[in-house]
């Protein structure tokens, strides 16, 4: 009894054969019943879909009790949602539910497709020929049917699908060209449990709170309730009391076991999303036939009756019933659509198993993040014009002015790629009108045409969406986050989603972005923890992100392009870590020397840094100093020191990179003088010294290695904060201690 397959399977054909015969049958283009907007061809072809579906759903079950799949999480009771599907354009990108399988397969029909079903079956094997994640997941997602791929993490597609609709309007305005046609919608769609995550509700809020400007966020919400989530009931009437009088957002509610009121429904919110460019929700009522999974026995938390019960409301079912009713099929033509898709699952569930599966760590990872050095050493040496940056920047360029710290370089850098990407958007908490908390991005706003530099609501999950959504259109997004300490309560956008999409859509779909993110301590007692976070951890183990993290105005500007550059001709997913603590610093070893202050040298192929190169900041022969940053600056500082005061004469190399690291450049450096000490501002327990002894070791350095940190330990107001930070004198007690070894 726990396994009720075979009872969804005969209870379908069971109900067909007692159906009685239409008293006459209709034509294919006659409506459904009086009032459809469906006629009877386009509802059988519907019901089609659904079939497959639920056939897709019974083979992967027989696949894996022959040790053949790998995934058994159905779409069955859901197949309501082909008929939304049939109410959409096929060139609107889809962002999908898990269960959302016949709206799969009814879209690819729609497109005159009919690999859809052998397409899931490759992915339900894990083959390699599975023609979205190859093999490296089981999810829906097609290039050719404008459906990316979507993670297992529930919800956390909502945002980027805001984000895809916001800058769809966004893109409009400005007459710029994107990966969809301009007058689409995007749909998104999600289970009933989901809509709780704060993912979710972020998503709608942000949805609401742009329309409520009047601004364009043409997205559909479709929320597909079958009224539980695992085994967790959703209360009754939750769903409408949450979402039905939301303001900005228009909600309809209808019956999903009903494809003609199904596709009425969503033709109508479709048409109102799409004309006036507003968000809507549509709540679809399913059901869940046969538990959560394959390996879920529902029985273990519902009665055998309440199971019985939603049995008996098989959308299949109350789709023939319907069919056969208004005379556009017989109960005999139903049932040979179900056998003979039926047997069409099975042999192409045979021929799926027998296709290749990923054989080498080298084809699992090539799609992670692939880089044409010399596409984006080329890209970052482009230049807008002259007139054009004169434009730009009015009387002065920047290169006339005179030099100046972090915070200025990052500004014009951003001000000439701003001037010579059309795509390129800045945008964040306080980015706009102020110009950022530290003034990084001050008068961009004005400079850039109207709605390219933006300020965003105050949700840091909503600004990554945004930027990952701004990314799959084709637009390149230059995200800011406020403070380190702020990126994670919303990180798994870019751990989890960003940084995954080439990952899981083997390289088809893109979210190229330069996420900045302003962090880091050193502060003078300024701000405690929450502006001194010195933790990156959460961002170094990410495969194939590219994090930038540079000391001085001239290097900030230099890789800032370089990330801009990876993004634009690589999709890859950049983080820029700034140090607050170096924004306005000009000086180095003493106040007034102005070491720490550069003048600004456009883009050109001379001053372009490669990703992955370090820097060699100082010459010595007794000892290598290697850190990034602030450390890179304390380092400098310690090494003039050392030589003055004890003749112990420094390298200096930084980094730059924290990902990846320049291992090369790092060995031979250490090399050079066989002992190096890592300065590492970060903490000491998942810190990068940990990374980059390691590299070291990995690479048979067998000279000596010390590192100093900060401490494991949050960072406190005042004075105290330079407690647990990194100091000077620590440096410089490890440093002679080590050299004098
Ligand atoms: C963020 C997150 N937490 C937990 C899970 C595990 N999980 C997978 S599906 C699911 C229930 C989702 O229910 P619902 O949104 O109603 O979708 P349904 O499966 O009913 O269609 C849970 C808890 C997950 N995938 N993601
Ligand atoms: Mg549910």
């Amino acid at each position: 009894m726990a396994d009720r397959v075979p009872f969804v399977d005969a209870g379908f054909t069971d109900h067909v054969r007692a159906l009685a015969r239409p008293r006459e049958l209709r034509r294919a283009e006659d409506p459904l019943r009086e009032g459809s907007r469906l006629t009877c061809g386009q509802a059988l072809a519907i019901f089609r879909s659904q079939v497959e579906s639920r056939h897709v759903d019974l083979g992967a079950r027989n696949l894996k009790k022959g040790g053949l799949a790998f995934y058994t999480i159905g779409s069955s009771g859901h197949e309501g949602n082909a008929a939304v599907a049939a109410a959409l354009r096929p060139s609107d990108p889809a962002l999908l539910h898990y269960r959302s399988g016949a709206f799969f397969l009814e879209r690819a029909r729609q497109l005159g497709r009919d690999d859809g079903m052998y397409a899931m079956l490759l992915g339900i094997v894990a083959s390699s020929d599975e023609p979205i994640a190859g093999g490296r997941h089981k999810v829906f997602g097609h290039a050719e049917m404008a459906i990316p791929p979507q993670t297992s993490t529930i919800a956390s597609h909502l945002p980027k699908a805001v984000g895809m609709a916001f800058g769809l309007g966004r893109a409009a305005r400005l007459g710029l060209a994107t990966s969809c046609p301009s007058d689409a919608l995007i749909a998104v769609s999600f289970g009933d449990a989901s809509v709780n995550h704060s993912t979710a509700q972020g998503a709608l809020n942000a949805a609401a709170w742009a329309a409520h400007q009047g601004q364009a966020v043409p997205v559909l919400f479709v929320c597909e309730d079958n009224g539980i989530g695992i085994s967790v009931p959703t209360p009754e009437g939750w769903v409408r009391a949450g979402n039905g009088a939301r303001a900005g957002i228009e909600y309809l509610a209808v019956d999903g076991l009903d494809l003609d009121a199904t596709y009425g429904a969503a033709e109508a919110l479709a048409s109102y999303v799409r004309r006036e460019r507003r968000p809507a929700f549509l709540h679809v009522r399913t059901v869940r036939l046969m538990g959560h999974a394959g390996s879920d026995i529902e029985t273990v938390y519902r009665t055998l009756d309440a199971i019985e019960d939603t049995e008996a409301l098989d959308p299949l079912r109350v789709g023939a019933t319907l069919l056969v009713e208004s005379g556009a099929a017989t109960p005999e033509q139903l049932l040979e659509i179900y056998e003979s898709a039926r047997a069409r699952v099975a042999d192409l569930g045979r021929l799926a198993s027998t296709r290749p599966k990923l054989t080498s760590a080298t084809e699992v990872m090539r799609p992670i993040a692939p880089r044409d050095d010399a596409a984006i050493a080329k890209a970052a040496a482009a230049l807008a014009a002259e007139p054009e940056r004169r434009h730009f920047w009015g009387d002065k360029l920047p290169e006339e002015l005179r030099p100046a710290g972090f915070a200025q370089h990052v500004n014009w850098a951003l001000g000439d790629l701003l001037a010579g990407n059309p795509k390129l958007f800045v945008f964040g908490e306080d980015v706009a009108k102020k110009g950022g908390v530290y003034g990084v991005t001050r008068e961009l706003s004005r400079r850039a045409r109207r709605g390219r530099v933006f300020d965003t609501l105050l949700d840091e999950q909503t600004i990554l969406g945004l930027a990952i959504g701004f990314g799959q259109l084709g637009l390149l997004p230059a995200p800011e986050i406020q403070y380190l300490a702020y990126l994670h309560n919303a990180e798994d956008q870019l751990r989890g989603e960003a940084s995954s999409l080439q990952f899981f859509s083997n390289g088809q779909f893109q979210n190229p972005m330069v996420v900045r993110i302003a962090g880091y301590g050193y502060q003078k007692g300024f701000g405690g923890h929450f502006h001194n976070d010195n933790s990156v951890a959460v961002l170094r183990d990410i495969p194939g992100v590219v994090i930038a993290s540079p000391a001085r105005g001239d290097d900030a500007a230099a890789l800032l392009r370089t990330c801009v550059a990876a993004a634009k001709t690589a999709g890859s997913v950049c983080v820029f870590l700034e140090p607050i603590a170096l924004y306005g610093e000009r000086d180095l070893h003493d106040k007034g020397d102005g070491a720490w202050a550069a003048p600004y040298e456009p883009a050109s192929e001379s001053a372009h840094a490669p990703i992955g190169k370090g820097r060699l900041w100082r010459d010595g022969e007794h000892l290598t100093l290697v850190s990034w940053a602030n450390g890179l600056w304390m380092s400098l500082r310690v090494a003039e020191r050392l030589e003055r005061e004890h003749g112990v004469r420094c390298r200096v190399f930084d980094l730059r990179w924290l990902a990846p690291l320049p291992i090369d450049e790092l060995h031979e450096h250490a090399s050079h003088t066989g002992k190096v000490l890592v300065v590492d501002e970060t903490r000491r327990t998942g810190g990068v010294s940990e990374g980059i002894l390691t590299a070291l070791v990995d690479r048979g350095f067998v000279g000596k290695m010390r590192r100093v940190t900060s401490e494991d330990c949050f960072i406190p107001l005042g004075d105290a904060a330079n407690l647990v930070l990194l100091q000077e004198q620590t440096i410089q007690s490890a440093a002679l201690e080590l050299a004098r070894s």
